[in-house]
């Protein structure tokens, strides 16, 4: 596996998830309901279109690639944008997709896998959803209710290792390795 040295030799712990990247369609998708929610005067920190993505597990801070260690998706299936949310504890709007038991099974079988591995992750239950705005202020909460995504579609097909940064423009997200159906494909570190 590779390990992420530093110049001198050393390893440094990257902090890593396991997630999926929207298509382009649901990306653009999402940001044209961001820019929707902000012209209704949501106010917060509004992800990069970039950045958005749905996350499997959450490891944190660990020292080696684990693309290795993730399951294939197997079967392809769908994912479709149907609502929007906010989690008041963590204090995130996001967007949902409608129920999906292949996906709540490939989140199981990817922490199965990490687990089996002994790679330690957030142990808390699975909630789909994608982060649109950190610490939103809502104008009026009712806006939930009549403000949705276009029902954008995507295909899922890989499992990707995502690493995350703290840049001077906030967090960046970058997928480092792929799962994909001929097996780990290494991405740009
Ligand atoms: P969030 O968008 O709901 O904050 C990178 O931080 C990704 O991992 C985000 O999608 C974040 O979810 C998710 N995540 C899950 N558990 C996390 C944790 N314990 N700490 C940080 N991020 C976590």
């Amino acid at each position: 596996m590779a390990k992420d040295e530093d110049r001198d030799g050393s390893v440094t712990a990257m902090r890593l998830f396991v997630g999926l990247q929207p298509s382009q369609a649901v990306r653009e998708a999402l940001a044209s309901l961001q820019e929707r929610l902000r012209a209704a005067g949501v106010e917060g920190r509004y992800l990069d279109p970039a950045n958005l993505h749905l996350t499997l597990a959450f490891i944190g801070e660990w020292p080696e690639d684990v693309t290795a260690c993730l399951p294939p998706v197997g079967e392809p299936f769908a994912l479709t944008l149907s609502h929007i949310g906010v989690f008041q504890r963590a204090k995130v709007l996001w967007a949902g997709v409608e129920p999906c038991p292949a996906l709540d099974a490939l989140a199981a079988r990817v922490r199965q896998n990490l687990q089996a591995a002994g790679i330690p992750f957030d142990p808390q239950p699975f909630n789909p959803h994608i982060t649109l705005i950190r610490k939103p202020v809502l104008p009026d909460a009712a806006l939930l209710g009549t403000i949705r995504p276009q029902p954008a579609a995507m295909t899922v097909g890989e499992t990707c290792l995502y690493r995350s940064e703290r840049t001077e423009n906030g967090m960046a997200y970058t997928v480092i390795g792929k799962m994909t159906t001929e097996g780990v494909q290494k991405c740009g570190h």
